[in-house]
């Protein structure tokens, strides 16, 4: 089959490079000419190697052909960017390539949407565009087929994931699962249009309700002189009972960002989604409330080194990151920050190339990404190079023991009261 994908990011081009192994005509369509340009030159600029390698195998049989030239298909994807402004869904990428699929597709053709989309957007965007191209919707199949993959297990879980897919018509879901099935071992579940969207939001919204659930048990906990990590260690061999971990914040382009399409539709009903999202973004705020208490700002230089730029392990995606704000906040307060991450290349401010950079001369380290590779941190010889050996841990995910025989102070997010107290009496 002749397939276009449009938009090459992190889910279209993976799903474009899936196809094109699975015996299909692709070609990878995006506006962005430095994409098509990388994607067509080994594809440098993704991080995850397995999905590098399928891009490359794909290309170099010429199954994938990446273009800033869209081209007429018997199957349109669209996987293009939703972000959100001022928490308000901006689609305009959506409308462009509805726009533009419209003009080029010929009945009979198959049109699905994967990009994280309000309830209802797919039916009115396609079905309006189709028509201002003076083509009958009717005579197309339409369907909404969301991502759910996981960043750092993108390929596998391309493959191995169900799939949810919404069809204007029940024929028109039909389709698209014969497409997916080319390289789906999940199962796949029809459904119309309008379920299959919620179906996406709500998700990544449970996941942020959760979140958050365990962000305010963290801070609970430390008030009540208990620790949350062993008291949601021990809840969760309930059968039932499933906490999330406490953290610096949620980032990443998903999940704080879709809970707001659920509460822009109606914001009277969806208190509980508002009140998790706010408990989330507070988190930063926290974070900078600790160091100011552990490490005051001085007259002098005081110079926080921060850990992680990422959004989460093991991934090099900073978008979102909660780094980003924490570091806003402290150098409103006077701080001076420092930032190490091994695998992130770039971001909003300049990281700092080593570890040892990052700590010398620095007053309080904070943990905010929990790589793998800070797991080996060998703590003495960091401590000779700081001023203050100060570590926070917004994760609990260094060996506080460890860190506390090398001489260190330290906070654990979340921890028994011992240290909340220990917090204070440093502070006072
Ligand atoms: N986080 C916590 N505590 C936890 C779990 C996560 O603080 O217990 C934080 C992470 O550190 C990170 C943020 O939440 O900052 C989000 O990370 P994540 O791993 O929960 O999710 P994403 O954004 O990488 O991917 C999510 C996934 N959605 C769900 O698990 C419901 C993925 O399946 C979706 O495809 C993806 O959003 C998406 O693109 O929508």
């Amino acid at each position: 089959m002749k397939i276009c994908v449009l938009g090459l990011g992190y889910i279209g081009l993976p799903t474009a490079a899936m196809l094109a192994l699975n015996g299909h005509d692709v070609r990878g369509y995006d506006t962005d000419p430095s994409v098509v340009q990388s994607v067509a030159n080994g594809a440098a600029h993704v991080g995850e190697s397995d999905v590098r390698a399928m891009v490359v195998e794909a290309v170099a049989k010429g199954a994938l052909v990446p273009s800033t030239e869209l081209c007429g298909a018997d199957a349109f994807i669209i996987c293009v960017p939703t972000p959100t402004v001022d928490h308000r869904p901006e689609l305009g990428a959506v409308y462009r390539a509805a726009g533009t699929v419209a003009e080029i597709a010929r009945p009979g053709s198959l049109i699905v949407l994967e990009s994280t989309v309000p309830a209802g957007t797919t039916e009115r965007v396609f079905v309006s565009a189709l028509r201002q191209a003076g083509k009958d919707p009717g005579l197309f199949s339409i369907a909404h087929c969301p991502e759910r993959v996981i960043p750092g297990a993108i390929a596998r879980e391309l493959r191995e994931n169900d799939r949810v897919i919404g069809g204007l018509k029940p024929e028109d879901a039909a389709a698209a699962a014969d497409l997916y099935r080319a390289f789906v071992t999940g199962r796949i579940h029809c459904t119309d249009c309008t379920t299959a969207e919620f179906v996406k939001v709500v998700e990544n919204t449970f996941r942020d309700v959760g979140i958050a659930f365990a962000n305010e048990l963290a801070l609970l906990a430390e008030e009540l002189g208990v620790d949350a990590w062993e008291t949601i260690r021990l809840a969760n061999n309930h059968p039932r009972v499933e906490i999330l971990s406490p953290g610096p914040g949620v980032g990443g382009h998903c999940i704080p960002v879709d809970p707001h399409f659920l509460a822009n539709a109606n914001p009277f009903v969806t208190e509980l989604i508002q009140t998790a999202r706010r408990i989330n973004e507070r988190m930063p705020h926290v974070v900078v409330r600790r160091v100011l208490e552990l490490a005051p700002v001085r007259k002098r230089r005081t110079k926080i080194a921060l850990l992680g730029a990422a959004y989460k392990a093991d991934v090099d995606d900073t978008r979102e990151s909660p780094t980003i704000r924490i570091d806003e906040l402290l150098r409103e307060h006077g701080y001076i920050t420092s930032i190490f991450d091994p695998h992130a290349a770039t971001f909003v401010r300049p990281l700092t190339p080593t570890l040892e950079e990052a700590v010398e001369d620095a007053d309080a380290l904070v943990l905010i990404t929990p790589h793998s590779a800070f797991r080996s941190i060998v703590p003495q010889p960091i401590g000779r190079l700081m001023r203050r050996c100060i570590v926070i841990d917004t994760r609990s995910f260094l060996d506080r023991d460890l860190w506390r025989n090398a001489g260190f102070q330290t906070y654990v997010l979340g921890a028994r009261r011992e240290q909340a107290r220990l917090v204070e009496e440093m502070a006072g």
